[in-house]
């Protein structure tokens, strides 16, 4: 695990194709160490501060024209949602709770090398990595057959099979990568057998000692 910012402090990020149920889950988890007596913030990219509210706009509803754009539309999200939100947070020994972070921009602008978007990230995280990453793993076909009872797609969600298949051999890559930080939760099953699978590797956290 990397070296955290604070004593007690905790910053878990929730990875996946859309659908794959992350958001749910981080909710269970929130819910999970609140009960536990931790402090928590809950918080997403795109858009976890006032920039990144517009520029999520931009992005989910317009669409970046240039990718080379869009991946720096992402950065500057994140750059801005670090210092604003989520380094604050870990200096007061919060647990932080993040929908999306730096393996979404590997997994999703794969048109960038692993080394290219590594050295984006790192500038603009300024070296922030997860101390832990969940990645809800389901197949395409599931994660689509959640999305169609949802009535409303974005430019992003609008993509292609072909496009969403390499989004997971690139989060497959990112997790053979970093093994130690990515902890693969199967996320196929019901809702309470996956919570269920994830609170283990929160308990094992807690057990640890955070
Ligand atoms: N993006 C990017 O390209 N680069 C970046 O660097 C970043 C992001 C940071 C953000 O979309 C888009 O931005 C995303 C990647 C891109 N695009 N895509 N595609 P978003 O924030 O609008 O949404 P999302 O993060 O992709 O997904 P989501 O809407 O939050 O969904 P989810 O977290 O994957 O799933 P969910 O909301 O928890 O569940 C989806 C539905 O399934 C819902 O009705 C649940 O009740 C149901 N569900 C959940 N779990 C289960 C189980 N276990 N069984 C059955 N049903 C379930």
């Amino acid at each position: 695990m990397e070296k955290r910012v604070a004593h007690n402090s905790l910053f878990i990020s929730f990875e996946g194709i859309d659908g794959c149920g992350k958001s749910t889950q981080l909710l269970k988890a929130a819910r999970f160490f609140r009960d536990n007596g931790f402090e928590v913030v809950e918080t997403k990219e795109p858009g976890g501060t006032m920039i990144g509210k517009h520029l999520r706009s931009l992005l989910l509803e317009e669409g970046a024209k240039i990718q080379r754009s869009e991946v720096l539309m992402f950065m500057l999200d994140r750059s801005e949602h670090v210092r604003q939100v989520i380094m604050p947070a870990l200096k007061q020994g919060k647990i932080v709770l993040c929908d999306r972070f730096i393996d979404s921009t590997l997994a999703y602008q794969h048109d960038y090398s692993f080394e290219i978007l590594d050295a984006l990230n790192e500038f603009a995280t300024g070296g922030l990595k997860p101390d832990l990453t969940l990645y809800f793993d389901v197949p395409l076909e599931v994660a689509l057959h959640r999305r169609r009872q949802r009535s409303e797609t974005d430019k992003i969600e609008s993509r292609s099979n072909f496009y969403m298949e390499t989004v997971l051999a690139r989060y497959l890559k990112a997790s053979i990568r970093d093994p130690q930080r990515i902890k693969i939760i199967p996320a196929q099953q019901s809702i309470d057998q996956v919570t269920k699978a994830m609170e283990a590797q929160l308990r094992g956290l807690i057990a640890s000692g955070l």
